[in-house]
């Protein structure tokens, strides 16, 4: 009795050293090597830094959306010259829940306001400088844009962050470093403090003074800090130490996007020598490869972030409302953001009105219904019961991953019938690091393995498209990996072809017009609320719409093979004010 109680404690004790033994160190935001350190021995640390739970929760949003909106919006400009009169800020119908609502629906996660652009005009009435919304005849100088942003986020359950530009070009103390730090730090205190919870701070590294202009050296260490103090769980990006802008406003990130990377994060002087020692910028096409791994003494987690505008400016201006970015563009712009690794972080500017106008409206509309569509079947899910995955599967804190250690591996999956299929989505578990530098999906057909896809890095997620294959078996192998490959998602789906909706617009006189960007589709339309059919009324000319309703459309291709979302706008009497329906 006695000698099998010693056995039961022997062999617990023995499973606990083992399931601890196996465990690696895992090395949480940064990892420094000791002089002397192999390449072999630093690129097996590289797979083992994590993010932070900030940083893993913030990157899970896939999605997230900037508002510009300021004084430029009234001035038709980009860069405000920081002189501008409150007086011209005067949205006449400013409304977030609009905002909010619109961006939801779109599947963006967390909106980001410009609370202070470089012009230095406040959204919130701070009591740090008369230059804000108190001093404009908007809602009689008692609005504040922070707030009703803010209760529009509650209201819609989104997630809320803010935009203070550290260049301020009306400030009088900028240039005077001490008193200016001490200014921002208040309206930083004042924005972090008044609002709830704050879940992203967004650090603007522009700066237009010139060499003959106002020089301030910021206290990064200060800012920091005062985020640390009073919003926690809060990440800082761009000139911030947890995500790092990707380098371009184009909305393209690289083909090898690593959030492990030798380019050290955030403002403070330490870190910017690292990168000048390295002679590496947020630009730099390589940030994370073996050879910047040689080169380097230390790595962080600094994943990337792509922001781009659904316009071609920040700020709306009335004559960019027929260059909406297309669905073409947007959705080219999501495999390679969402799609490499990284943050999309979508501008949408609202108007002088104060409303996201009904152009983005309906784009975003029909991106989500585009998203969805593709994402509504996943051929690989349906073949569960006959994965054969090159290793075991392991339930980590953050769901199931395969852990595959010995490289190269691959894994068939025979699908439940032929199916067709031109999109890869396949995730890393990077909790525990991202690993992945080379893999290839194939598919059996005539009889043999033809190559669909070779790319490199995974990280969070990796999306990507080919030309259509039809097929009842595929293979996913990995071929190279900086340890053992965590793989916790692998999906493939059918993205239909592109073909862009109608867009509906009313000019002053009341006539409505409907345009697309697909060549010679058919247009068709309802005005009694019913979805549009090919059996509807065809689009042949402008029409008149005096008393205003709704307008629905549908663009046709391919003999009515292919259909596109339907756009939907509802105009009312007034002139020029539309309110898109959902
Ligand atoms: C840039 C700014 O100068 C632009 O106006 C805009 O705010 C963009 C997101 O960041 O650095």
């Amino acid at each position: 009795m006695k000698f099998n109680k010693l056995l039961v404690i022997a062999g617990i004790c023995l499973f606990i050293f083992f399931s601890c033994a196996k465990k690696e160190k895992l090395f949480v935001k940064k990892v420094s090597f000791e002089p002397g350190a192999t390449l072999e021995e630093k690129v097996r640390m590289a797979a083992h830094v994590v993010p932070t739970k900030q940083q893993l929760d913030w990157q899970k949003l896939e999605m997230t959306a900037f508002i510009h909106f300021t004084v430029n919006t009234f001035t038709n400009m980009e860069w405000g010259h920081g002189d501008e009169s409150p007086d011209i800020f005067n949205p006449t119908e400013l409304d977030a829940r609009q905002w909010v609502k619109t961006l939801k629906d779109a599947g963006l996660k967390l909106v980001i306001l410009t609370c202070k652009h470089h012009d230095g005009f406040c959204l919130w009435p701070t009591k740090t400088t008369d230059h804000s919304v108190a001093a404009s005849p908007w809602k009689n100088g008692k609005g504040d844009v922070v707030k009703e942003l803010r209760d529009a986020c509650n209201e819609f359950g989104m997630k809320f962050g803010i935009y203070l530009s550290p260049w301020d070009r009306n400030a009088q103390c900028y240039g005077d470093s001490p008193k200016y730090n001490q200014f921002f730090v208040e309206q930083l205190t004042e924005l972090l403090t008044g609002y709830g919870k704050v879940d992203e701070v967004w650090f603007d590294g522009a700066n237009g003074e010139g060499p003959n202009g106002k020089k301030q050296e910021y206290d990064w260490n200060l800012y920091y800090n005062t985020i640390k103090k009073f919003q926690p769980d809060a990440v800082v990006a761009i000139v911030g130490e947890d995500v790092r802008w990707v380098g371009t406003e184009s909305g393209y990130g690289r083909e090898s996007e690593w959030s492990v990377t030798a380019l050290a994060p955030g403002g403070r002087p330490e870190m910017r020598q690292i990168n000048s020692d390295l002679g590496i910028g947020a630009t730099t096409k390589d940030l994370g490869s073996r050879r910047m791994i040689d080169k380097t003494q230390q790595l962080f987690w600094y994943p990337a972030e792509v922001d781009v505008s659904i316009r071609p400016g920040w700020f709306y201006h009335k004559n960019q409302d027929n260059q909406v970015k297309s669905l073409a563009k947007l959705i080219d712009i999501y495999f390679n953001s969402v799609g490499r690794n990284a943050v999309l972080l979508l501008n949408i500017p609202p108007d002088t009105r104060g409303l996201i106008h009904v152009n983005d409206v309906a784009r975003l509309k029909e991106f989500r219904a585009y998203l969805d569509e593709m994402m509504d079947e996943d051929v690989v899910l349906q073949a569960n019961a006959s994965i054969k995955p090159a290793e075991k599967s392991v339930d980590g804190n953050e769901g199931t991953y395969w852990e595959i250690k010995k490289l190269p591996a691959s894994s068939e999956f025979s699908l439940s019938g032929s199916k067709r299929f031109n999109v890869l989505s396949i995730q890393e578990y990077i909790k525990e690091g991202q690993r992945v530098e080379k893999f290839k999906l194939e598919a059996f057909v005539d009889g043999r393995w033809k190559e669909l896809i070779t790319s490199t890095t995974i990280g969070y997620k990796k999306m990507l498209r080919f030309n259509a294959v039809k097929t009842d078996k595929v293979r996913l192998t990995i071929l190279e990996a900086r340890d053992g490959a965590l793989i916790s998602n692998f999906n493939l789906y059918e993205a239909p072809e592109l073909l862009s909706g109608p867009i509906i617009q009313r000019n002053k006189e009341g006539i409505v017009s409907l345009t697309t960007e697909t060549p010679h589709p058919i247009i068709t339309y309802t005005l009694d609320g019913t979805e549009p059919t090919k059996g509807s009324k065809r689009f042949e000319a402008a029409f008149d719409l005096p008393k205003g309703g709704e307008v629905k459309a549908k663009a046709f291709v391919d003999n009515f093979a292919e259909a596109s979302a339907t756009v939907h706008v509802t105009y009312d009497l007034q002139e020029n004010s539309t309110f898109s329906s959902l």
